[in-house]
């Protein structure tokens, strides 16, 4: 799936804005989808719901919500000789669409983009476009949701008619550590296409004896909108450099182009060409950024050159937007990365905006892509979870798919992370036979042949089979934290241990998460937990480990920023272990690591 463009072939129309909406209930009420929603207040689109009003039925809502606008079509647009379409960037997590009364499309997972032609359907003159989007989550949605019930505490509770949980009003539990935010959190796009058009781009790229060779496929297709006959279509590719002068050229929908000299795409600098496509009358550009990602014994190779990764996992999250993709902040972020001298992210625990990762191609920041399996773990589960429980592997195959298929092309995606966190040591077998066909899935789909991962965290790691089988270790760990919290001796003696472990292992590790929270503005002279200076003095104590070991090849504290979550004892106001604040001002620890990360290099930091 390619992100629709403005071409000369193609109009684009951004429904973003504020359009009418409503909560529901659980169950689906189509005369809300039907007609005009009564009562209606006014909702920013793209942005979570949950903050833009006052009230817990606002934050707390279990359920279905109504969102509805209206748009006007010319006759050129809605009977014209062009396909048009209807493009959501997400939905979270689950939605039903419809058009002028009638239902044009589902789906599910809340963090990938999704698309229905509206031919036959829209109208010259005025269209009602009505979404139902549900956050419901349970033990077959990822992220996971907690099916509330008293086996999952791991204690039977006596069975008091007033007070056993079928008397609870329904809400969700997330099974992960961020808010479940909800709502339609990315653009909604209508474009057009010509009938013969140009379906999907696949890029590769090779460099061999100082050369590059760009490698490409476009897949066209044929959708006749009005019922003529498929065309005799031909395709022609240009590449362009960052400069706009034209480097090479090819015919047909298979080709390379080879460069003679050309600038690669690398960390901190990243370069990028531009694929013209012409495809019949249809015309599209393919950014390309011209690198490899290999994994070589211990080391992690870009272009060759063994990399040392510096950043951050963080999320989708700010004040009243929540999850809604906001430009500005996704500027500001990767700002503040390349104040602190960070070359990289994961796009925990989700897939994140395909507008984040446009910037990342072009800011050079090497992303780790995500999919939103995050809850996979259930440490008080009696039984084998992913035997007894577990209803995600379809969908699981599904995001991954659809993950791949929606990145493949950014140079910026230099691995793929088909979850956060599963438990994959207590039933390990039973959590390698579920992944296994995930791993080799995501190596099957993706053209790049990237390395997978899958982000760990175990207490006993030493039973994992799943870490073992990736292409890379990538292991969180809060030593110091939620074990032997206030006690970095402890602590540290406990991450050596588990780095030795990972020794034996022989490929690279990555420590993806650790973290301590920090409430901002709560100073000690004698660091204890919570303080700035604790979460400093245990950022010293766990670097001063990982710079031992030459197999840890990257570093990402837990997290960029403070962000909102399930309230909790462990929460107040949310996670604080952010190394900025929500608002995005520096904690200490921030001015910390931009001085420990100006001294380390992205390229042979550890040779
Ligand atoms: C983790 C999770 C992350 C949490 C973090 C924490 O291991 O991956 O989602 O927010 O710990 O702060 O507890």
């Amino acid at each position: 799936m390619i992100l629709p463009q403005l071409t000369a072939s193609r109009e684009l129309i951004d429904l973003s804005g504020i359009w009418d909406f409503r909560l529901g209930s659980t169950e689906l009420e189509l005369d809300k989808l039907t007609a005009p929603l009564a009562d209606a207040v006014p909702m920013a689109v793209p942005g979570s719901y949950n903050d833009q009003y006052e009230g817990k039925e606002w934050r707390d809502h279990y359920g279905y919500v109504y969102y509805q606008r209206s748009f006007e079509l010319t006759p050129e647009l809605a009977l014209g000789q062009k396909r048009l379409l209807l493009r959501f960037g997400s939905a979270t997590h689950n939605c039903v669409v419809y058009l002028n009364g009638q239902e044009i499309a589902r789906h599910k997972g809340g963090f990938l983009p999704f698309e229905v032609r509206l031919n036959g359907v829209a109208q010259v003159g005025v269209n009602t476009l009505a979404v139902a989007v549900d956050n419901r989550i349970d033990f077959s949605t990822l992220p996971v949701g907690n099916e509330q019930g008293t086996a999952m505490f791991g204690a039977e509770l006596p069975d008091f008619p007033s007070v056993t949980n079928t008397k609870l009003t329904p809400r969700n539990y997330p099974n992960f550590d961020f808010f479940n935010y909800a709502g339609i959190h990315r653009p909604v796009k209508l474009y057009t296409t010509p009938e013969a058009y140009i379906a999907d781009i696949v890029v590769t790229t090779e460099q061999k004896e100082g050369k590059a060779f760009v490698h490409y496929q476009v897949t066209g297709a044929y959708d006749p909108v009005k019922g003529s006959s498929a065309p005799a279509v031909d395709c022609a590719v240009t590449l362009l450099d960052a400069q706009g002068h034209q480097v090479g050229a090819a015919q047909g929908v298979i080709g390379t182009i080879e460069l003679a000299s050309y600038t690669p795409w690398e960390l901190g600098a990243g370069y990028l060409y531009r694929l013209q496509v012409r495809y019949g009358t249809d015309v599209y550009t393919q950014t390309v950024g011209i690198r490899e990602v290999k994994v070589e014994g211990t080391k992690l190779l870009l272009n060759g050159k063994p990399v040392y990764l510096k950043g951050f996992g963080k999320h989708e999250d700010s004040p009243w937007r929540g999850k809604g993709l906001d430009e500005s902040l996704n500027v500001k972020d990767l700002s503040l990365m390349r104040w602190i001298n960070a070359n990289s992210l994961r796009t925990s625990h989700y897939p994140y905006a395909e507008e984040m990762l446009d910037l990342c191609d072009r800011l050079g920041v090497a992303v780790i892509d995500e999919t939103p399996a995050v809850g996979l773990n259930f440490p008080n589960l009696k039984d084998d979870w992913y035997q007894d429980h577990c209803r995600t592997a379809e969908h699981h195959r599904e995001v991954i798919t659809e993950l791949i298929a929606r990145d493949k092309n950014h140079p910026s995606v230099i691995m793929w992370s088909l979850a956060n966190e599963p438990d994959t040591a207590v039933r390990a077998q039973s959590a390698l036979d579920y992944f296994k066909p995930l791993y080799d899935l995501a190596h099957d789909l993706d053209p790049q042949n990237r390395p997978v991962t899958v982000v760990v965290c175990n207490n006993r790691y030493v039973d994992d089979l799943v870490a073992k089988m990736c292409d890379v270790i990538c292991f969180n760990r809060y030593y110091g934290w939620y074990i032997f919290g206030g006690d970095l001796d402890a602590a540290a003696q406990a991450l050596r241990y588990e780095l030795e472990y990972w020794r034996a292992v022989n490929k690279p590790v990555i420590l993806t998460e650790y973290g301590a929270d920090a409430v901002p503005g709560l100073h000690q002279s004698t660091a204890g937990m919570f303080s700035e200076e604790y979460q400093v003095e245990y950022y010293e104590t766990m670097n001063a480990l990982l710079d031992e070991y030459p197999y840890v090849v990257g570093e990402h504290p837990w997290a960029f920023a403070d962000f909102n979550t399930i309230q909790g004892l462990y929460r107040v106001d949310g996670n604080k272990k952010g190394l900025f604040t929500r608002e995005r001002r520096p904690k200490m620890a921030a001015h910390y690591f931009k001085q420990r990360w100006g001294q380390i290099p992205s390229y042979y930091c550890k040779q």
